[in-house]
């Protein structure tokens, strides 16, 4: 049988025919991203790759096993040059999104993994050589928990233990919500509050105790502080620039079923441990940068970067999360809320439901 080729422990042909394609398919993430390649090239005038893409996708489906090496590849008919080419970056592409996923791990330790040649979660934690960080080991601890996504009725519940263990320490701190919940998601990957205080210069201790607390309760499963570096004089910078100077915990906490209104844990059905770990941040600003900071922690990025670019370009003013500057009068004008940042600027009040951009 000269079509068949060998192909590890079995025979791939390069006809449809001679090879058994169940819908069982192994490469479904690959296929799929032929399937689209080919309907984008059928509209356009390069049909060449449509019919290598189909074939290509084709001896990708009747496979007992996912290709995660681009070597995986070898000796397979029906995979040129070209197609080859496509594979390797989809494997590219899928190990970037599988790592980043990682609560800690970024574009950088993602790039690092993949050229080791590491594809899954699973052979990341059990490779002995692979450095991990404790908040790259936490994230993979908690992964299943935290890729889950958080509903409404867990991050409110999220909001009244921490507003309860705020309120043991200062009954004047108040909380509020930003980030995505804030734009009016139903399901968000962590919860974002902010805390502050009517006395400047408390807020870090504010914070502080607070962790406290929640440790002292159990609950704290990961705690990443990152202290002030907030200078009251500094002029925000032209770049955009995601992180803040206020103090800030990005945190995992425990959060028990029976905390959550109605429904309990968000589908959970593996496991009845009855509780879950949910990504939280807490960001303490001083008062008087309460404005700047709720309308730079509601998001979303797109916005955000907008808003100052908006700023910059068309009004000459230069915004952070920390302040805004006009740079005609050269001062930082002051702000109570998000609508006076809006009229410093000119602009219409946007609500946070209407900046999902
Ligand atoms: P995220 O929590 O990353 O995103 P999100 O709430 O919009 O969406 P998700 O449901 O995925 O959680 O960030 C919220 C906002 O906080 C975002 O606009 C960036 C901002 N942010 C800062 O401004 N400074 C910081 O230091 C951090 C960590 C976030
Ligand atoms: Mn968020
Ligand atoms: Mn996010
Ligand atoms: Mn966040």
């Amino acid at each position: 049988e000269c079509q068949l080729i060998r192909w590890g422990p079995i025979r791939v042909s390069q006809y449809a025919c001679q090879r058994r394609t169940t819908l069982d398919n192994r490469n479904k993430i690959f296929t799929d991203a032929f399937e689209v390649l080919v309907e984008h090239l059928e509209f356009s005038d390069s049909k060449g790759p449509c019919l290598a893409f189909k074939r290509a996708a084709s001896v990708l489906k009747s496979l007992p096993s996912t290709l995660r090496h681009l070597g995986d590849a070898d000796g397979l008919p029906c995979l040129g040059e070209h197609c080859r080419d496509v594979l390797e970056a989809i494997q590219c592409v899928i190990s970037h999104q599988l790592f980043t996923s990682v609560f800690g791990v970024g574009p950088k330790t993602a790039e690092k993994w993949y050229h080791r040649g590491l594809r899954t979660l699973q052979e990341v934690v059990s490779q002995p050589n692979v450095h991990l960080n404790k908040m790259q080991r936490a994230g993979l601890l908690y992964y299943r928990d935290i890729s889950r996504g958080i509903s409404r009725a867990e991050a409110d519940a999220v909001g009244r233990i921490i507003a309860e263990t705020m309120h043991c320490i200062s009954p004047s701190a108040t909380m509020t919500l930003t980030g995505g919940f804030r734009r009016g998601k139903a399901f968000g990957h962590d919860v974002d509050y902010i805390l502050s205080t009517p006395e400047s210069g408390a807020e870090e201790a504010l914070l502080l105790r607070v962790i406290d607390r929640l440790r002292y309760q159990g609950i704290l499963l990961y705690c990443d502080y990152q202290e002030s570096t907030f200078d009251k004089e500094r002029i925000p910078c032209r770049r955009f620039e995601a992180m803040d100077h206020f103090p800030k915990c990005f945190l995992i906490l425990k959060l028990d079923a029976m905390t959550v209104e109605d429904g309990g844990l968000q589908n959970n059905p593996e496991d009845q441990r009855g509780w879950r770990a949910v990504r939280v941040d807490l960001v303490a600003p001083p008062a008087d940068r309460y404005a700047y900071t709720l309308l730079g922690w509601t998001g979303s990025t797109q916005f955000e970067r907008d808003l100052r670019r908006f700023a910059r370009l068309e009004r000459g003013m230069l915004l952070d999360n920390h302040a805004l500057y006009d740079r005609n009068k050269s001062i930082l004008l002051p702000a109570k809320t998000e609508e006076d940042i809006f009229a410093h600027l000119g602009l219409e009040y946007i609500e946070p439901w209407q900046r999902n951009a």
